[in-house]
């Protein structure tokens, strides 16, 4: 009698250990589960990314990681992207810095008019300038990724082909691309990219300074029918993690984070180049859109006009003890060292 029941025990174990081996990885009841939040809908570039890390994690994991995905602000929208990942509403978040120039200074240093030509080169950029200052408002975080958007350009209901077209013209616009505009004589409204889409259908702006791929991403293109070339400046973005959630990973997990870090961020960079020049064409081919390529004369006006905006800048990091010029001088550096 002994004998046989510990003949069905030695079974029992035998079975449940088979079991426990032939489970596969991505089934794993031990996964660590993380919430990723994000601003704007799936189909937008933040969104695209996102969803490549997610792949990239959960295959390199082994299925140790499982990552959930909110976009279109289902879980956190863009203003509360950073409290809510640190008050752990979210794992991970993706936000856009220009919605809060007041907290991200050093980071948004980017978005001055400083001639960053790809969104490739600025994410490079933007990840050197962070690693460099470690900027403070990051330091109950982790930083999962840097990327910036390709350079900004006027969309527009009416045509814009000179400075006196600007003139109080209004157009939705955030942080540093924000002033751009002012500097020019337009009217800037500040609000995140999705309200955009009810703002220029309801009239309350007539188009938009930003990356040319969201004509095709939110549909622009069916009301801003003109595209002015300025090619001016770029919106930087970040992904942020949760300090605890960081700390509770894996040795191992957490080396796959950290390598896929620049990766990501130059991934993204990439993404979008090749994204916008995909829109554009759509928006030209299928939807009528005109493009101004300003003549050299009034290119230089324009830029004349954003002169101000650097020095006015470093002044005002030094008021907040912030190494202004040196900020400047090493964002201009980083565009020649990854523009060559
Ligand atoms: C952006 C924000 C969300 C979705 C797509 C986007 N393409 C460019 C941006 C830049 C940005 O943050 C903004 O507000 O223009």
């Amino acid at each position: 009698m002994k004998r046989k029941l510990a003949i069905l025990l030695v079974g029992v174990l035998a079975l449940g250990l088979l079991c426990s081996a032939l489970t596969p990885p991505a089934a794993n009841a031990q996964a660590v589960k993380l919430k990723y939040a994000n601003f704007p809908p799936a189909p937008t570039f933040p969104c695209v990314q996102m969803e490549r890390w997610k792949t990239e994690v959960e295959k390199r994991t082994g299925g140790k990681v499982a990552v959930q995905t909110f976009p279109g602000g289902t879980l956190l929208d863009a203003k509360n992207m950073l409290d809510g990942v640190i008050a752990g509403t979210a794992d991970i978040g993706c936000t856009s810095m220009a919605y809060q120039p007041g907290r991200f200074i050093v980071t948004n240093a980017t978005a001055l008019p400083l001639g960053i030509p790809s969104a490739k080169v600025g994410s490079r950029v933007l990840w050197d300038l962070y690693e460099k200052y470690k900027p403070q408002e990051f330091a109950d975080v982790k930083v999962l990724a840097m990327f910036t958007t390709a350079p900004n350009n006027i969309m527009s209901k009416v045509e814009v082909k000179k400075l006196e077209d600007l003139k109080g013209l209004d157009l939705r616009a955030s942080g540093g691309a924000a002033e751009v505009l002012s500097a020019w004589g337009a009217n800037p409204v500040g609000m995140p990219m999705p309200e955009t889409v009810e703002a220029l259908q309801k009239g309350v702006v007539k188009g938009l300074f930003s990356s040319l791929e969201v004509m095709k991403d939110f549909k622009f293109a069916e009301t801003c029918k003109h595209v002015t070339m300025t090619d001016t400046s770029i919106y930087p973005f970040t992904v942020i993690m949760n300090m605890k959630s960081w700390e509770a990973l894996p040795a191992d997990v957490k080396k796959i984070f950290d390598d896929l870090r620049v990766e990501q961020s130059e991934w993204t960079g990439a993404y979008m180049d090749n994204h916008v020049k995909e829109a554009m064409e759509w928006s030209k081919t299928t939807q009528q859109v005109s493009v101004v390529n300003l003549s050299a004369a009034e290119k230089s006006a324009w830029n004349a006009k954003l002169q101000p905006l650097t020095a006015k800048w470093i002044a005002e990091a030094k008021t907040k003890g912030l190494a202004g010029e040196q900020i400047i001088n090493d964002i201009q550096a980083l565009i020649k060292k990854y523009s060559q």
